[in-house]
């Protein structure tokens, strides 16, 4: 798939790369690995002018989705807790919009636009395109993926800037079918950024 050069519209969604997924409670294999690539679009993306999403992970400590409350993680991003930080290597710019989501201790959400105003905002910028990095594949990728083609928004996965859980070994594989079934598209980091070089 070849993505045609950046333009107006374009705009870059980090998932969920907290410190608790590259290192801590619930650390992603390989998570670390998806900040070199992003923080390489993520320049790129707020040199051209170009709007930078990053959403987050930002629960209650007795969120529902804990052990402690019967549900399938340990605890993990914790709101205003270390753990819940983007993690320190993320270079994210002054001006990044951020989508706070699971929120509520009774519900889950793994996609960004779940309970925020993440649409209504992308909205107001015209025709978009969705460039999608983080973490994890199987889970808040896929998750705001699936959201964001239901919303018709046109969407490129990076493809070596998402790791998964992998839970049950496949899953990872499984979501990227899932994505690709919707109507993703996955492209490399490299391919992006030669397309946001042309004006440089
Ligand atoms: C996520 C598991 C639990 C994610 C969030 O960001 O993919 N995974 N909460
Ligand atoms: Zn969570």
């Amino acid at each position: 798939m070849s993505v045609a050069p950046l333009r107006k519209g374009d705009t870059l969604l980090v998932v969920d790369v907290q410190e608790d997924f590259v290192s801590g409670s619930l650390a992603v294999p390989g998570g670390a690995e998806v900040i070199p690539p992003l923080n390489e679009c993520i320049a790129a993306f707020h040199k051209a002018g170009l709007v930078v999403v990053a959403t987050r992970d930002w629960h209650p400590p007795d969120h529902q989705s804990f052990r402690e409350q019967g549900g399938p993680w340990p605890a993990h991003c914790v709101a205003d807790t270390p753990g819940a930080a983007f993690a320190a290597r993320l270079k994210l710019p002054e001006g990044t919009w951020i989508a706070s989501k699971a929120t509520r201790a009774a519900r889950e959400a793994y996609s960004g636009f779940e309970g925020t105003d993440l649409d209504r905002r992308l909205n107001r910028l015209g025709q978009v395109r969705l460039f999608v990095g983080g973490l994890a594949t199987d889970y808040c990728v896929l998750r705001t993926v699936l959201d964001a083609r239901t919303r018709g928004y046109e969407t490129f996965v990076l493809a070596d800037a998402i790791r998964a859980v992998n839970v049950k070994p496949g899953d990872g594989d499984e979501a990227e079918d899932d994505m690709i079934r919707a109507g993703a598209h996955f492209i490399t980091t490299a391919e992006l950024l030669g397309k946001a070089d042309l004006d440089a």
